[in-house]
């Protein structure tokens, strides 16, 4: 029994208005398959032409080599600055003036950089990394706030050709410790500290502790920004007002092969040490700029938003390199979304008057919990397209998107991809989609993706598998930083010659991929495969219910039992009939099957903090053990200590 069953059925679909269609870049049936097509058939000539899209120093010579599978090598022979893709290629244009960063501070502080101005201080902040001996090829740890110095420091890196690994700023002592030293990083960039939720993080702090002893880090750069106090180990800190104060708003930049090292960032997964994903520059660089026009249809004027931190995958491609690739107007705020009230995020949409969102599901389940009131008092009427990513979104969050956010006007970009696949893989077509609800739809020009069983025999329409990726694409991984093996073993093993992702999905009679979540968290219910995320899609749609987690908890007789644990509405009381009445509410939307044997109210879900939630702590929980897994990534502790206190 290989497959996982499907029971989850969504009828309703959406298709674009006609008038997005007749201004989307990708804008008839027609033209997407037939670039779907040549992407497929010949990647070559489908990637060589995107690729001479974007500005070279020296023109590539060879679009793929996939010789060495699984590691590609593509444009091989071309040399490129990604700082200069973002930044340099706009002066020649009437871009030069634009607006690159609009930056909100979380205590309502602004400041904005057109491009002319961030390439000066891309510059400045590139000249002084190397007046402190940072060299090309040398690893560069970043542990920021959301200010546009961030953003900044990435592209600076970049510059003079050394590798930024970005440790996100909620992140402990210790996680930043080993990201430090298995990356051998050699600078830290920090800020004394950044606004969360109305208080200061104290990150120079936590640098100080996760840098104590290390002798290889030589320098640790301090961007000003909350103004605490920081303590300061001579010769090694600089401030960065400083270092940049007699900086030459010049600087070449430096020609990189296409295959260099941009960048890593570090994915926890579910077990082991942290992996360094390693992204090169041409392939990367390539695949964010497409994606980002084409889903995201951007346009010279919009004004484009994704909520994400630069600390993940998703800031990394979709803030910095994709959008500023475009050359679009990139909002960036830094703070929480209900600070100071939960409308904050609405507030930030009106007043820039946003055109382009793109958020995580998470965020629009807290949204739809605090009430539609916070966001109907705004205008959102300058919204044009929404997109999501992180987990698979669920239909009645979708609908509720779709109708409170984006008036039933703005076609959803559900996106499914990795940290490792470094752009978006799975999305609608803003312009030609027809989308249903909770669904990513189809493969992005040159995946070449399908679902298999266990033996990776191909599966036909509507049987749920495992997704894998047939061909290489060029912003793919190219290897885990110092464990070649492992990027083999975990990546390419499970199914020979084909890429595995790890997530659960099928594919309907429409051809369209519906994600049904991380293979690990299948539940095996008296033989029966289920998707842990169909379940909480049903339960989701209960009126009371605003979000959950469904895991399986060890039982005599079925193998496993459903173990559902629920957040409700902040109008209802957790009830023995509640409790029935959601059980029952998942027997007639799905079957019996499906139907929970535990329901348990919790106040809140464990979560990454990037907002997945950890179902692996829950496990633990629903069958009574002590919590086995490393805690370190989970955004809140004291949920989980809730959660204890509540099902005892
Ligand atoms: C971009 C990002 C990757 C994992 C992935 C999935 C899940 C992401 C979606 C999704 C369903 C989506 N990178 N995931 N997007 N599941 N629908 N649209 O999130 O490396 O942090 O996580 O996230 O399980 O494998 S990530």
């Amino acid at each position: 029994m290989s497959e996982i069953e499907s029971i989850l059925k969504e009828a309703r679909s959406f298709a674009p208005s006609e008038e997005f269609r007749a201004r989307a870049i990708v804008s008839t049936e027609e033209a997407a398959e037939r670039s779907y097509r040549e992407s497929i058939d010949d990647p070559e000539a489908f990637w060589g032409r995107v690729g001479r899209e974007l500005p070279w120093l020296t023109p590539f010579e060879r679009v793929l080599d996939w010789s060495a599978a699984p590691v590609a090598r593509w444009f091989e022979g071309g040399r490129l600055n990604a700082s200069a893709v973002c930044l340099d290629r706009h002066l020649e244009t009437e871009r030069r003036d634009k607006v690159a960063i609009r930056w909100e501070g979380e205590p309502g502080d602004e400041r904005s950089f057109t491009y002319a101005e961030a390439q000066a201080e891309v510059c400045r902040f590139a000249n002084a990394l190397l007046a402190r001996g940072v060299a090309k090829g040398d690893r560069v740890a970043i542990y920021m706030p959301m200010i546009p110095e961030l953003a900044f420091a990435l592209l600076a890196c970049a510059r003079i050709g050394a590798i930024h690994s970005v440790v996100f700023g909620g992140f402990s002592a210790q996680s930043l410790r080993d990201r430090i030293e298995d990356g051998g990083c050699t600078a830290v960039i920090t800020a004394d500290g950044g606004w969360r939720r109305g208080k200061v993080l104290p990150l120079k702090d936590v640098v100080d502790k996760a840098t104590a002893g290390i002798a290889s880090v030589h320098t640790v750069m301090v961007v000003r920004r909350t103004e605490n106090e920081v303590a300061w180990t001579a010769g090694r800190d600089v401030w960065y007002h400083d270092a940049v104060a007699d900086a030459s708003p010049e600087l070449a930049p430096e020609p990189m092969e296409s295959e260099d090292t941009l960048f890593l960032l570090y994915t926890s997964g579910s077990t082991g040490k942290p992996k360094g994903i390693r992204h090169t520059t041409a392939g990367y660089l390539v695949g964010t700029y497409l994606t980002t026009k084409t889903i995201f249809d951007l346009k010279e004027d919009d004004v484009y938003w994704c909520t994400a931190d630069i600390g993940w995958v998703t800031g990394h491609s979709y803030i910095v390199y994709g959008p500023l690739a475009c050359g679009a107007t990139v909002v960036m705020y830094e703070g929480a979304p209900d600070q100071p009230h939960p409308g904050r995020f609405w507030e930030l949409v009106q007043k820039h008057r946003i055109s382009v969102l793109y958020t995580a599901p998470t965020a629009i389940r807290a949204f739809m919990r605090w009430g539609d009131e916070h966001v109907t008092k705004f205008d959102l009427s300058s919204l044009r397209l929404l997109g999501t990513v992180g987990e698979p979104i669920n239909p009645e969050a979708w609908m509720w998107y779709r109708r409170t956010i984006g008036g039933e006007r703005c076609p959803i970009v559900d996106t499914w991809w990795q940290t490792e696949t470094g752009a978006i893989m799975l999305s609608p077509l803003p312009g030609v989609t027809s989308t249903p609800p909770g669904c990513a739809t189809r493969p992005f020009f040159g995946v070449d993706a399908l679902v298999v069983d266990e033996e990776g025999n191909e599966l036909g329409p509507n049987q749920g598998g495992f997704l894998a990726i047939r061909k290489p694409w060029p912003s793919m991984l190219r290897g885990i930083w110092g464990d070649d093996q492992r990027f083999v073993d975990t990546y390419w093993s499970k199914f020979p010659g084909m890429y595995f992702p790890g997530d659960g999905a099928r594919r309907d009679e429409h051809g369209n991929f519906w994600i049904m979540g991380r293979v690990d968290d299948v539940l095996n219910v008296s033989g029966h495969r289920l998707s842990t995320m169909e379940i909480e899609s049903a339960l989701v749609s209960h009126p009371a219910v605003v979000e959950a987690a469904v895991v399986a908890r060890p039982d005599d007789l079925t193998g496993e039992a459903i173990c559902a644990f629920v957040t409700i509405g902040s109008g209802q009381k957790p009830s023995p009939e509640l409790i029935e009445a959601l059980k029952g509410h998942v027997s007639t939307e799905i079957g019996k099957l499906a139907r929970p044997s535990d329901i348990r109210f919790a106040e809140g879900l464990p979560k990454t903090r990037s907002g997945k939630i950890m179902r692996r702590l829950l496990r633990d929980i629903a069958a009574r053990r002590e919590i086995a897994d490393d805690t370190s990534t989970l955004e809140d502790l004291g949920v989980i200590a809730r959660l204890r206190d509540e099902s005892s």
